[in-house]
């Protein structure tokens, strides 16, 4: 049978002895909480051997500045690209910043997925997420939905940035045969995340507030009600799903990677789940007047089941002592 090529069941290029170009992967954003996953998860991947894999930082260039894209671009000749990069926030720093999230976000995808198509990259997958769906919908959500309706207020800036990069995708197949594809993580956490209290997500944020209570025999706040619902992935999970993505799946549509609804905690959860982890035995108290966001996002992972029946997610528990252990370990170095 004719060598399977690297990426997907095609045989390499046919026709005179010519062999596919060597494989080249630009992981932009690759120093992230989930750039960094993957390049654990390749590291490990045999399918890798004999790939170069390039994981970016903002170092490497600002991704808003064309010039400075097509200067990667032109040094790397990637044959396949991992899009990650961009302004990523909590709830409240999206409340609190949403023209520069829709302002940054469009730039770097208007700039990655230009330089895709002007250096013939291969395939382009491009991260959207759960909370960019309709706010006024029926649950589970699912992938058919996605334009169904205005995204909830708190993140609108970057819900519409996200949303682009999808109908684009439709537009760039058209128009010029590219493979341009997205995929739908849901709340993603786990090592190298931004702890950051102000400007990250749930998970770090109460893990930061949780070790610096412990530290100070000071109460732990959690923000809002703490009856929100969410579904939460861990980062190296997500990255074996995204690689898999990379190499197999062959859909311009989007596919959600999420926990299945029946995994969906509330906040609270979360938040006992985090002192358990922790140690923490002070008390955990509720500010109220912060903000609860939105109440709910379903998401429906059929899609991901109908291709990967037998994939297995680590449990949130296992997921968050992790997390807690990897901030404890790594505590001067990391992003907080
Ligand atoms: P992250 O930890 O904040 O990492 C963001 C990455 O993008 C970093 O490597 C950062 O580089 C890079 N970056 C940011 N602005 C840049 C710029 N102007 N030019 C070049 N590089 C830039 O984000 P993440 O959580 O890994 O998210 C990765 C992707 O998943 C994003 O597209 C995000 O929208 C999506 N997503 C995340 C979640 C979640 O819960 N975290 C959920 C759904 C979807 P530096 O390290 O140099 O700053
Ligand atoms: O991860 P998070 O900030 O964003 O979670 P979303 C916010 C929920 O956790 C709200 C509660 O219900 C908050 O009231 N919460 C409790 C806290 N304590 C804290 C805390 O210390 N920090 C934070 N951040 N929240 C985001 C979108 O929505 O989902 C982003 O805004 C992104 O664009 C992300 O896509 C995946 O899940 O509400």
């Amino acid at each position: 049978p004719a060598k399977l090529g690297r990426f997907g069941s095609k045989p390499p290029m046919a026709g005179y002895g010519k062999t596919e170009s060597p494989t080249v992967v630009l992981v932009t954003g690759g120093t992230g909480l989930v750039g960094k996953a993957i390049n654990k998860v390749v590291n490990e991947d045999d399918a890798a051997k004999g790939e170069t894999w390039v994981f970016l930082s903002s170092k490497d260039g600002d991704l808003v500045d064309r010039s400075a894209t097509e200067a990667i671009f032109k040094k790397h000749q990637p044959t396949h690209v991992i899009h990650l990069a961009a302004r990523v926030g909590g709830l409240f720093h999206n409340m609190a910043k949403k023209v520069e999230f829709f302002r940054e976000n469009m730039l770097i995808n208007d700039n990655i997925m230009e330089c895709c198509r002007i250096y013939g990259v291969k395939k382009l997958v491009s991260c959207l997420s759960t909370c960019i769906f309709p706010d006024k919908t029926t649950y589970p959500i699912d992938e058919t939905m996605l334009h169904n309706g205005p995204p909830h207020d708190s993140n609108l800036g970057y819900s519409i940035a996200k949303r682009l990069v999808d109908s684009m995708n439709h537009c760039y197949k058209e128009q010029y045969g590219c493979q341009f594809t997205s995929l739908i993580p849901t709340n993603v956490y786990g090592p190298h995340d931004n702890f950051n209290v102000q400007d990250g997500h749930v998970i770090p944020g109460l893990i930061h507030k949780c070790y610096l209570a412990k530290q100070k025999g000071e109460d732990m706040v959690l923000w809002g009600s703490g009856t929100p619902m969410r579904q939460f992935i861990f980062s190296e999970d997500l990255a074996r799903l995204i690689v898999w993505v990379l190499r197999d799946y062959q859909e311009i549509e989007p596919i959600i990677l999420s926990v299945g609804e029946e995994d969906e905690v509330s906040i609270s959860d979360v938040a006992q789940m985090i002192c358990e982890a922790m140690d923490f035995k002070g008390k955990l108290v509720k500010d109220t007047t912060k903000a609860d966001g939105q109440f709910k996002k379903t998401a429906s992972n059929k899609k991901l089941r109908s291709y990967k029946p037998d994939f297995k997610f680590t449990p949130i528990r296992q997921g968050i002592q992790t997390a807690v252990d990897w901030f404890v370990e790594n505590y001067s170095a990391a992003r907080k």
